[in-house]
């Protein structure tokens, strides 16, 4: 049976808070957890990842788990350990107590982001490309597609790992034409990864389908993803505004963009 009952973490986060909006019309109840609270949702779960006791009781009664919550950009070590490394290993432990059956985890393209960027449009990317993380950042979420992995072949809890490219309402940078996810999108692609049957541990990029498209969505599309939107109708402003990608930056010359650059800067 579909899930109904979902507990959102990170609810309180930029795409968090787009999916809030856009996951009730499929048909979902979320339950809502963050450490910040959740502006004009009093009944959300104000608490921490390493606070076990509360994630023991959002878990309890959920279908299934979208873990967003998390750092989301670069960090010094131990706060990655803490908030990406450990947090997600007390996610799943609770899941696993509650016998949850079902996770989706918000991966990153940081955890391939030292990959070189192939040509526009190639697709050329697959999912099982070798790990090349560009930041401790990146690093974290490659442990969170190796732990849903062994939570899958020990314990049986499924996840999609989502590696997600940039969720935000329009692309921001010349970059994001080639992994932009439009929020309606995710939504889409979230309802996917909740509903395909026997996904053990898969893992998918996270992107429209992109004119650039830079790495390869069969993944994806084959939970029953489909994709409605494209960046291209924004190439022309954002090119004319910030030329193409230089191959002799060393912020363009990879998917990570910018994280790629010592030290990493995440701006657009
Ligand atoms: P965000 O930083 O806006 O939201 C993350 C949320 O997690 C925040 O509300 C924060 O309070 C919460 N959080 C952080 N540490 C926590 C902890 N220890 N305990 C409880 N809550 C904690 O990030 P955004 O953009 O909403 O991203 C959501 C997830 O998707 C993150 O895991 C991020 O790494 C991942 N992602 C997002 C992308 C995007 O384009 N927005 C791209 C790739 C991955
Ligand atoms: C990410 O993983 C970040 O969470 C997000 O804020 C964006 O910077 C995105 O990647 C990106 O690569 O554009």
């Amino acid at each position: 049976t579909a899930p109904r009952t979902v507990l959102l973490t990170g609810a309180a986060g930029g795409l968090g808070t787009l999916m809030r909006e856009l996951l009730p019309p499929y048909g979902y109840r979320l339950r809502l957890f963050d450490r910040r609270p959740v502006e004009g949702e009093p009944d959300a779960i104000t608490a921490e990842l390493a606070d076990t006791r509360a994630l023991r009781e959002a878990v309890r009664g959920v279908d299934a788990v979208i873990h967003l919550a998390g750092i989301s950009l670069e960090a010094g070590f131990e706060e990655i350990v803490r908030a990406n490394i450990e947090g997600v290993h007390h996610l799943y432990e609770a899941a696993r107590e509650a016998g949850v059956r079902r996770v989706v985890f918000a991966s990153s393209n940081h955890a391939v982001g030292f990959t070189p960027r192939p040509a526009d449009g190639s697709g050329a990317i697959p999912v099982g490309a070798p790990r090349r993380p560009d930041t401790y950042y990146g690093l974290s979420k490659g442990f969170g597609e190796d732990l849903a992995s062994l939570y899958w072949d020990r314990h049986g809890i499924e996840t999609v790992s989502v590696r997600i490219g940039s969720c935000l309402p329009e692309p921001a940078s010349v970059r994001m034409l080639s992994i932009w996810l439009s929020p309606a999108d995710c939504a889409r692609l979230l309802h996917a990864a909740l509903t395909a049957p026997d996904v053990g541990h898969t893992v998918v990029y996270g992107s429209s389908a992109n004119t650039r498209l830079w790495w390869d969505l069969s993944s994806a599309r084959a939970l029953g993803y489909d994709p409605q939107d494209d960046s291209e109708p924004y190439a022309e402003a954002l090119l004319a505004a910030q030329g193409a990608l230089d191959p002799a930056n060393p912020g363009h010359a990879h998917l990570g963009g910018t994280f790629c650059t010592d030290p990493p800067r995440w701006q657009h």
